[in-house]
């Protein structure tokens, strides 16, 4: 890459692939309770956003900008961080100098709705150079519980790496692709002296977090332990080392939105052991600071604030 292109590269904005957003006098980013009647105020308040940080929950998402604050020295008053989304119960956004933490709910239609408000509302503000990430949590197969996993592939649950909407009646499918440098970046944010391990695996990202994760503990079952297990071996002999329910739509979108992206989760048990989660509450506290440490060093490294 020459160093005109590196330029070119490294004032990326954020585009919205939708020609019709231009003809909206004012776009209201309904689920996350923002709009765009004042423009500027948006991009005062977002514009310098490089990070954009999602979880699957509010609280630890408030947890996780607490965290970012003190990792980078800020609201050394220690205020309690501004929920941007307060005017609606659906969703957080915090904010922690250039770290935006969002929740996204569970699953991808939940993901995606905020995912979509999200990329306008970092449009709208003029964000340049965004990476996103998800840091969530996981059932790991045959992986130490606690261990966090980088996704280097997201399947379905049919072993596809392609996302499938339907829009207008027809089956779109879009592939999630891996951005390759962006992981091997993270996997060095791993140390040495770390007290769990951090690894590169494929995750399977499915629909429901009982039947469609070979659970035999939801309220319905319709196959036994040995059905079970023998699932869990092809999920092995597929390579996938975790579970989770949003990986696959998050590196979809991000690739479809031209954003760089990464999912980084941490194991709560090993589904070759157990279908429920009997971590105590201390320890999951800890375990699910890991993968927020990890995008941390990251996000440290890149501002030069390490
Ligand atoms: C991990 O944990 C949630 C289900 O408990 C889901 O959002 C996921 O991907
Ligand atoms: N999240 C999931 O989706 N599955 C698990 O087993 C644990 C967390």
């Amino acid at each position: 890459m020459n160093s005109e292109q590196n330029v070119v590269c490294a004032k990326t904005p954020v585009r919205v692939r939708n020609p019709h957003i231009k003809s909206l006098s004012v776009d209201h980013l309904y689920h996350i309770a923002l709009d765009t009647s004042d423009i500027n105020k948006l991009e005062t308040l977002f514009g310098d956003v490089k990070f954009v940080c999602f979880g699957g929950s509010p609280s630890r998402m408030e947890g996780f900008v607490d965290y970012i604050n003190r990792e980078l020295g800020l609201n050394e008053n220690g205020h309690c961080p501004q929920n941007y989304a307060a005017g609606t119960d659906r969703y957080c956004v915090y904010k922690a100098g250039p770290v935006l933490s969002v929740s996204h709910g569970i699953g991808m239609p939940s993901l995606s709705v905020v995912f979509n408000e999200i990329v306008k509302l970092m449009h709208y503000a003029k964000c340049r150079d965004v990476t996103f990430f998800r840091i969530g949590t996981s059932g790991g197969i045959g992986v130490e519980p606690g261990s966090v996993v980088l996704t280097e592939k997201a399947v379905d649950g049919e072993f596809s790496h392609f996302y499938k909407m339907f829009i207008l009646g027809k089956r779109v499918e879009r592939p999630a692709i891996v951005d390759e440098d962006l992981i091997r970046d993270l996997e060095a944010c791993g140390r040495d002296d770390d007290d769990f391990q951090t690894v590169k695996g494929t995750t399977m990202c499915t629909e429901d977090f009982y039947e469609c994760q070979a659970r035999l503990d939801g309220a319905f079952c319709d196959f036994n332990e040995e059905d079970k297990m023998a699932f869990m071996q092809t999920l092995k002999d597929h390579n996938i080392c975790n579970i989770e329910m949003e990986s696959l739509g998050f590196l979809a979108l991000c690739r479809h939105a031209g954003i760089k992206g990464a999912v980084a989760c941490v194991t709560l048990l090993d589904r070759l052991k157990q279908d429920y989660i009997t971590v105590d509450i201390p320890k999951l506290k800890l375990w699910q600071l890991r993968p927020q440490m990890l995008i941390s060093r990251y996000i440290k490294k890149k501002i030069g604030a390490e």
